[in-house]
């Protein structure tokens, strides 16, 4: 199992995630995102679904037509991992890309 991140290693890491905030109350991190349409967003989310399988790493997401919240964290280590540092990175990349 991964272990969560130390605290050096989580600030060092959010310092470098700056779409992403912390979410209150839970060791987690979120970013809302806006598409053109609901085609754009859900390529986009079929390609963060791809990712998170081969990571077998899942987001928590909501959409609705063209746009996407997604929630990160690690369900088996009750907080932040590399897991979602990881997603989180290909997330910006693929919204870059978009
Ligand atoms: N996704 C997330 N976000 N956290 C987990 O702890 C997790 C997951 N665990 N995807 C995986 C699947 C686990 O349930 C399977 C059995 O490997």
């Amino acid at each position: 199992m991964v272990d969560r991140l130390t605290d050096v290693a989580r600030a060092e890491a959010l310092a470098t995630l700056s779409e992403w905030q912390v979410v209150e109350g839970r060791d987690a991190i979120m970013r809302g995102l806006r598409f053109n349409d609901f085609n754009q967003a859900f390529g986009f989310m079929s390609r963060v679904a791809m990712m998170a399988e081969k990571l077998d790493h899942h987001p928590e997401w909501f959409n609705v037509y063209n746009r996407v919240e997604i929630t990160l964290s690690t369900h088996d280590a009750g907080g932040l991992t590399e897991l979602d540092v990881r997603l989180a990175r290909f997330i910006d990349q693929t919204a870059a890309s978009a």
